[in-house]
């Protein structure tokens, strides 16, 4: 497999918001960081998020309901365990993402930086929504990274991306008061027309732009879902300083010799 993305993957990324590569991760890396989120969701060790935080349609209504303790994600990731930093701040990644934000991109530890779970029993529905909404840059310019962990698809709940949305400009009245695209509005229903799934196997990665509309369903099968994932930012974007991105220092990705 090429180590960098080539001209037709970038110009997919540029158009689409979006790439998949198949098999990035080693497979005894992804084998343990699926093990290690397997242990610590077990437990579970701190600190997660629980499903009943989002509040997202099928999360459990509190914590003391049935299934109130379902984690949706174990946070920290890089902070968790060595294997997880190793993976996101691998050359592997340090040289696409120094093709996608220039050199050497920083890791933003307070957005994603997580293992993404999805339970077959208590998981939610995520809405369409894009990431950024949330965030404080300079610039609405970051790249997240998505590794399965195991098989990911429609039936357990995988990504479901809207191609090319990360350049649409879309009215405030598109969108709820907690920004995600409002599907009873025919203009967002022809949008929504346009979605493909991003099917994952272990070890593949999706890297996509923090702009793009994505969602993803209820987890119909008997195993948990496991996914890293981890969000990127140019060396000259950087996070407004007093608002929620900016709360944990960035990790600096490796130097790629050019
Ligand atoms: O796995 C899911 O439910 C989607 C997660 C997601 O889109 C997010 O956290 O931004």
């Amino acid at each position: 497999m090429p180590s960098t993305f080539t001209n037709t993957e970038l110009t997919q990324f540029t158009r689409d918001g979006y790439a998949i590569v198949r098999g990035l991760a080693p497979a005894a890396a992804a084998t343990r960081m699926r093990e290690v989120a397997l242990q610590h969701l077990a437990e579970p060790r701190p600190p997660v998020e629980y499903e009943t935080d989002t509040q997202y349609p099928g999360a459990p209504a509190s914590l003391d309901a049935p299934g109130g303790r379902t984690v949706r994600r174990l946070l920290q990731a890089v902070a968790r365990d060595v294997v997880f930093r190793e993976w996101a701040t691998s050359s592997l990644l340090a040289m696409r993402l120094m093709q996608l934000l220039g050199p050497r991109a920083h890791l933003s530890q307070s957005h994603h930086n997580c293992i993404m779970t999805k339970n077959p029993a208590y998981s939610s529905v995520t809405h369409w929504h894009r990431d950024i909404r949330y965030w404080s840059f300079d610039k609405p310019e970051l790249v997240s990274v998505w590794l399965a962990l195991g098989e990911e698809h429609v039936k357990n709940g995988c990504l479901l991306l809207l191609p090319g949305s990360h350049r649409l400009t879309i009215h405030e009245n598109q969108l709820d008061a907690a920004q995600f695209l409002r599907p009873d509005l025919e203009q967002n229903r022809a949008l929504l027309r346009t979605q493909i799934a991003a099917e994952l196997h272990p070890g593949d990665a999706l890297f996509f732009h923090c702009r793009l509309f994505h969602a993803a369903g209820h987890n119909q099968t008997a195993d948990t879902k496991l996914s890293v994932v981890h969000t990127y930012h140019a060396a000259d974007n950087l996070p407004l300083p007093g608002t929620r991105s900016a709360a944990l220092p960035d990790v600096l990705l490796p130097e790629v010799l050019t």
